[in-house]
């Protein structure tokens, strides 16, 4: 698969908008009742949220934007096949 085509198809639209990974995920993986920023092997706390109208549902470990909605938060399963939000270093 080429590049092009990956990145076709990880911005493929839903009636949700595009979704888009985040660093977010469950900090307890068996509990799902707190999310913090995963960074490497680090745990970062959220200092801020921005979850959807009824998010989290607690139906997922990791944590994708809804572009439909100012790109609010939801809990989802870690195996959608979505584009991830990346932090380049300089
Ligand atoms: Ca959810």
């Amino acid at each position: 698969m080429s590049s092009e085509t990956s990145v076709a198809g990880c911005f493929s639209m839903s009636p949700f908008g595009k979704f888009y990974w985040t660093a977010g995920k469950a900090a307890d993986p068996h509990s799902q009742s707190e999310f913090v920023w995963k960074v490497g092997a680090q745990d970062y706390p959220m200092a801020f949220y921005k979850w959807h109208v009824g998010e989290p549902s607690y139906d997922g470990q990791c944590v994708h934007m809804w572009e439909i909605d100012s790109y609010s938060w939801n809990d989802a399963s870690c195996t959608s096949d979505f584009c991830s939000v990346c932090e380049v270093g300089k």
